[in-house]
């Protein structure tokens, strides 16, 4: 830990890239977890443009029972400490996965979202998307007030183009950073999947935080086993003991010979 919180202390740029497991510990499901999404419902069925055009009133229900639980939940540990970082260390940068809106409540305020967030609706029609935290929907599936098509989640199914601007933004963080936190995530679906290996392909440390094993844990430089609250907490505690007041020690001169493009 001490190792770790003297890695994040010194870099110009950390990036933290979370999954649902992050939100695990709030008692959301992940997907593929033992009690995960995926294990109860088929993914063709519910997160494809297709599923849509096919039931949007099965998908819709999905998307309800699911903002239900979200918001009856409150963000943990991890979502807190990744907030705190974004205060104290100037360089970082929170690219999440995660559409339920966690990170946000917790106090991030800069999150790069890549899949969408659960809690705004799209017009295809007029492709206008607006805020909804209606809890439960009174109406499913909802319909655009203003001409009345139907609305979707404003998520990325899958064969969908992730948000241009966000995915740009990722990638070129990733490519710049000096040090990529991958916490709670499966690291099985692209192009997030990929995130890690532009950071490493450009000499970033790459640091897993995932109880399981997964696609991209052999090519991390540190695996940390266990849960993301609490590994999160011991590396804030390890930077607290080694930077109390700041948190934040001017950024090493030369890092590597890779530079920022
Ligand atoms: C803990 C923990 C604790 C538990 N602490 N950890 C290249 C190769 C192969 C395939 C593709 C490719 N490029 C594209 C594809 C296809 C596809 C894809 O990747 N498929 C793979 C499954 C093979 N990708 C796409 O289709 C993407 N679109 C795309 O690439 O478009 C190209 C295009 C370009 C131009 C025009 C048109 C198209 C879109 C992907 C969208 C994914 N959408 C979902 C649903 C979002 C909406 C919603 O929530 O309803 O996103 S699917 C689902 O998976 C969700 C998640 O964000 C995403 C990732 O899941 P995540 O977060 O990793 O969760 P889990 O459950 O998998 O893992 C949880 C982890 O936590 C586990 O490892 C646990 O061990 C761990 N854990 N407790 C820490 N306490």
């Amino acid at each position: 830990m001490k190792e770790l919180a003297e890695i994040l202390l010194k870099a110009e740029s950390v990036v933290a890239v979370t999954g649902a497991g992050v939100s695990a510990e709030s008692g959301v499901p992940t997907f593929r977890g033992p009690d995960g999404y995926w294990r109860s419902h088929r993914a063709e069925e519910l997160a494809t443009a297709e599923a849509f055009q096919r039931n949007p009133q099965l998908v819709w229900e999905w998307y309800n029972e699911r903002r239900l639980a979200i918001a009856a939940k409150e963000p943990n540990p991890a979502h807190r400490i990744l907030a705190g970082w974004e205060k104290r260390l100037p360089g970082f940068h929170l690219i999440t996965q995660n559409v339920d809106g966690l990170h946000q409540r917790a106090g991030s305020r800069n999150v790069i979202a890549l899949h969408g967030d659960i809690w705004e609706m799209r017009c295809g029609t007029e492709n206008v998307t607006m805020r909804n935290e209606e809890t439960p929907l009174r109406v499913i599936p909802p319909r655009c007030q203003r001409c009345g098509a139907l609305l979707r989640p404003n998520v990325v199914w899958f064969g969908e183009a992730l948000p241009q601007a966000a995915l740009h933004r990722a990638e070129k963080l990733a490519e710049t950073c000096d040090a990529l936190l991958v916490i709670g995530t499966s690291a099985i679906v692209y192009p997030a999947a990929a995130l890690p290996m532009l950071a490493k392909r450009r000499g970033a440390v790459v640091i897993e935080i995932n109880p399981d094993e997964t696609p991209l844990s052999a090519q991390a430089d540190y695996r940390l086993r266990g849960k993301a609250g609490e590994i999160l907490s011991a590396i804030d505690r390890a930077i607290h003991a080694r930077s109390p007041r700041c948190a934040r020690q001017e950024p090493a001169k030369v890092v590597g010979q890779r530079r920022k493009t």
